[in-house]
């Protein structure tokens, strides 16, 4: 099944937003910071140990074991076994994306020998939070149950002015991702239209300031650049591939040889292999 929205979850404003108060206070861990321009962090819920310090999906067994953060958000807990069939849970994380980060576009479960089934439950996000996936720019808003393809090439950017909160959900289970839900609905097929960003396509002026940045690009800006082509994919009609292979160009342009190499190799770690 490709990214689809599953579902909604009901959750009351109040008890959410006192779990919500105290994992303000939770420690918020660094894994993945390799795909991150800015500050995303996650705190693990649910894992194989019940330890939080096990910030790291891996194989392993399931049910997951709750940890004292997921402890410590009890009307979360509630709802999500109203909801999911938590039998199946491997990992439970909140993310908690910072004003001003994105995400490297990327594909998930490359380390591992078998994927999970992604979902995502915004808890606290504006419209100017957005996902991306190949060619599509999306935003999930509160309470929305989400299927996320994450063998795709993905991305995230946050223009809003305070955390933007995900629940990352990983399940592990042979059927339809519809089947981790109690009561699941009607399957649709796709990101829904109300949820899809209008992107026009790049203006010639904006493709000539882009084949600029060639002249500009070097080992210690090239994280900046990344992250403007990045961020221009959430507006403008930019595939995430192409933010890569513009990026490469302007290396080309540079005549850097390191530069063009470690671009080389960055982008087969983000998006074919992590060995
Ligand atoms: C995600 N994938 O797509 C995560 C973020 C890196 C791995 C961190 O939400
Ligand atoms: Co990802």
């Amino acid at each position: 099944m490709r990214t689809t929205r599953l579902g909604i979850a009901e959750l009351a404003s109040g008890p959410l937003s006192s779990d919500l108060k105290g994992a303000d206070e939770f420690t918020y861990n660094d894994a993945y910071s390799d795909f991150v321009i800015g500050d995303w962090r996650s705190c693990m819920l649910w894992n194989n140990s019940g330890e939080a310090a096990d910030a790291k999906l891996s194989g392993g067994q399931y049910p997951a074991r709750i940890t004292a953060f997921g402890e410590a958000m009890p009307y979360l807990r509630s709802v999500l076994e109203r909801t999911f069939r938590l039998d199946h849970l491997r990992f439970g994380r909140l993310a908690r994306m910072m004003p001003g980060t994105v995400l490297v576009p990327h594909r998930d479960f490359l380390e591992l020998n078998e994927g999970f089934i992604r979902i995502h439950v915004p808890l606290a996000t504006n419209r100017l939070c957005l996902n991306a996936e190949e060619n599509q720019a999306f935003h999930m808003a509160t309470g929305e149950i989400w299927f996320l393809d994450a063998r795709q090439l993905h991305s995230a950017a946050s223009a809003w002015d305070r955390p933007r909160i995900h629940l990352i959900l990983d399940f592990c289970l042979k059927d339809s991702p519809l089947d981790i839900l109690h009561n699941p609905s009607q399957a649709t097929s796709g990101i829904p239209e109300d949820a899809i960003m209008a992107r026009p396509p790049l203006t010639p002026s904006e493709q000539a300031a882009i084949a600029a940045l060639g002249d500009l690009v070097d080992r210690y800006n090239y994280r900046d650049i990344l992250a403007v082509l990045i961020r221009k994919a959430f507006t403008r009609d930019l595939p995430l591939q192409s933010v890569f292979d513009q990026l490469e160009l302007m290396a080309e342009r540079s005549g850097d040889p390191d530069l063009i190499d470690t671009l080389k190799r960055e982008r087969l770690y983000f998006t074919i292999a992590r060995s």
